[in-house]
């Protein structure tokens, strides 16, 4: 799916603003009345909006309403209703009538409404929103063992069914809080009736010269293609190359690079033109590749330094928060940081074109998190086709961007109590995952710590992402010995003859907790922690990346091990360093991006 731009013969409109808004109950209803309705910001999750318990701990549905005109200069035109995150399903409400419905809170759905609005009237959109979580939604919740009085809960005498406390609430089965909403922009956007329907870009590298190749998908099947006309921009607006045709093969001789930065992230950008429609998709050239147990960019061995991220702040909550991407990105720039992942869904598209841009690498992960516990969830959860879609969606939508290296199809699933049917349901996944991208890229899936040797899904992965916290949820205190389990781990992963990416692995640490010896919770068992770790994995040229869990703090649900949230992150949730912001930033601007490990 295309990215919403302006053109000669496109416009966007931007709902951003505040709009009515009505909090709802467990099931949707119909024909809800506006008058006496909250004001909400948009985009924004609405959980943080306005303190009181109704609003955070929301279960449900929520109902979002404003007006707006097209206007008659548009008759021609082809009219869409873009959401890029309605988090998690939507049902979208216009002039009184539904005219459809999406599942899923982390990618983009487009709404045609041409031949439905009247120009030049008073359009009335509403939006209704759940935010229930359970077996069938990614990410996964436990919808039915919400607060039981009952024989669930260990400790509490068990009491017949129906004296039981049973409240409805979300619980999930992650570690984020469960913000919901529309949590990215709404847009009405306008092209032509036949129009650029998708782009994909992919480049391959010889000597000093660069083939990219171009598939345009149009309006119509039928169409001729040879309208089609595409135009390789430098940075400077320059014509470099030119082409007609849908499918086009076009040589760039002595090609800039897009490279991780500190070297320079060089964009191009194709002009393409059908019929009467233009669109301008900037790429980038570079290779990817898994070549033994190193991990390729532009033919050289990338070593990865960074972190797993969130999409959190104060008051927006998972909405989109530019000014925060673009300091974040600074941040990692000041660290030495290269790269994060998406963790633990797919972020909004403005932080891809922001990577692009700055040349910081991307590990895309889907939003399948909580894929475990209880019985065998391949056998009982209801996932695996809403998975597929979600991965087709993920691709389509961010396939040209050089930013991403790497798709991460999960995180942290059941792999160890039933490995032949973990392996069954992933391995189908990652199959799909390399039929549909048009890069090949590498696909993984982040596994969490668990009997390693039990596991036959991790270590059949492009990459092998683990998830690691000896020190902290195991061997608790004690650094010395959770060296000694991780060597013995790594001995394990040496033979499997892989790459290796510690894709997490930290210790809580409160900004201003301090402690002569390092004690847990303390600024400096954090920095010791990553200290002593990074001793050990230095020493494996099979190790091709470290990513600190978290960059920065965020919210959580309530919990016994949570205060105020996870505070596991480099940087406060404001963005103030903890003191191993220090012992990274030495670190990591001493690695090169390139070559690290022989
Ligand atoms: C993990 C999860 C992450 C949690 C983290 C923690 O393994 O992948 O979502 O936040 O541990 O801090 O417990």
């Amino acid at each position: 799916m295309l990215y919403p731009i302006m053109s000669e013969s496109r416009t966007v409109t931007d709902f951003s603003g505040i709009w009515d808004f009505k909090l709802g109950n467990e099931n949707y209803e119909s024909g809800i009345s506006f008058k006496d309705s909250d004001s909400i910001a948009v985009p924004a999750s609405y959980n943080d909006q306005k303190d009181t318990p109704e609003y955070r701990n929301h279960y449900g549905w929520v109902y979002y309403h404003r007006t707006f005109y097209v206007s008659e200069k548009f008759t021609n035109d082809r009219i869409v209703l873009r959401f890029d995150a309605v988090t998690h399903s939507a049902k979208i409400i216009l002039n009184g009538k539904e005219i459809a419905s999406h599942k899923g809170g982390f990618l983009p759905f487009e709404v045609e409404i041409t031949d439905i609005i009247d120009f030049d009237c008073e359009q009335d959109l509403i939006v209704a929103v759940d935010n229930k979580i359970n077996h069938s939604t990614l990410p996964v919740g436990n919808e039915n063992t919400t607060p039981f009085f009952g024989s669930d809960n260990p400790g509490i005498p068990s009491v017949e069914l129906g004296k039981a406390y049973k409240k409805k609430c979300n619980a999930p089965n992650f570690d984020f809080f469960n913000f919901a909403g529309i949590n990215r922009p709404v847009r009405l956007c306008t092209t032509p009736r036949e129009y650029i329907k998708d782009i994909a870009v992919t480049s391959s590298v010889n000597d000093n010269s660069a083939k990219i190749k171009f598939k345009i998908e149009l309006s119509s099947e039928n169409n001729n293609d040879k309208n089609v006309k595409i135009t390789i921009l430098d940075e400077d607006k320059n014509e470099v190359a030119f082409s007609n045709g849908a499918s086009a093969i076009i040589t760039i001789e002595n090609p800039n690079l897009w490279n991780p930065y500190p070297e320079r992230p060089y964009l191009y950008t194709a002009k393409v033109e059908y019929e009467n429609d233009i669109y301008y998709e900037p790429f980038g050239i570079r290779t990817v590749e898994v070549k033994d147990t190193q991990f390729l960019i532009n033919g050289k061995p990338f070593y990865f330094k960074g972190a797993g991220k969130h999409e959190d702040s104060p008051f927006s909550g998972r909405g989109l928060n530019l000014c925060l991407d673009v300091k974040d990105i600074n941040l990692m720039h000041i660290i030495g940081a290269n790269s994060f992942r998406t963790s633990h869904y797919p972020y909004a598209e403005e932080m891809y074109r922001l990577c692009d841009r700055e040349g910081i690498v991307v590990i895309d992960e889907t939003p399948a998190v909580g894929i475990g516990g209880g019985e065998n969830p391949y056998k009982t959860f209801n996932i695996h086709n809403h998975h597929k879609d979600v991965i087709t969606d993920l691709i389509s939508r961010d396939k040209n961007h050089p930013c991403v290296v790497m798709w991460s199809l999960g995180n942290e699933p059941e792999t160890q109590r039933y490995p032949n049917d973990a392996y069954d349901y992933w391995h189908e996944l990652y199959n799909l995952a390399h039929s549909l991208d048009p890069q090949n890229r590498p696909v993984t899936f982040v596994c969490c710590q668990n009997d390693y040797t039990k596991d036959i899904v991790t270590r059949t992965m492009d990459v092998v992402c683990i998830n690691r916290y000896y020190g902290w949820y195991n061997l608790s205190g004690d650094l010395n010995a959770a060296c000694y389990a991780f060597n013995i781990e790594l001995d394990f992963w040496q033979e499997q003859n892989k790459p290796v990416l510690l894709t997490e692995y930290g210790a809580d640490a409160v900004a201003g907790i301090h402690r002569n010896v390092a004690q847990m919770f303390s600024e400096e068992y954090q920095w010791e922690y990553y200290e002593k770790i990074n001793e050990v994995l230095d020493k494996r040229n099979f190790v091709i990346g470290e990513h600190p869990w978290n960059f920065a703090d965020f919210d959580t649900i309530d919990g016994c091990m949570r205060v105020g949230g996870n505070k596991k992150g480099l940087f406060t949730r404001e963005r103030n360093p903890k003191s191993a912001v220090r012992y990274f930033k030495n670190r990591w601007n001493s690695i090169p991006n390139f070559y690290y490990k022989k």
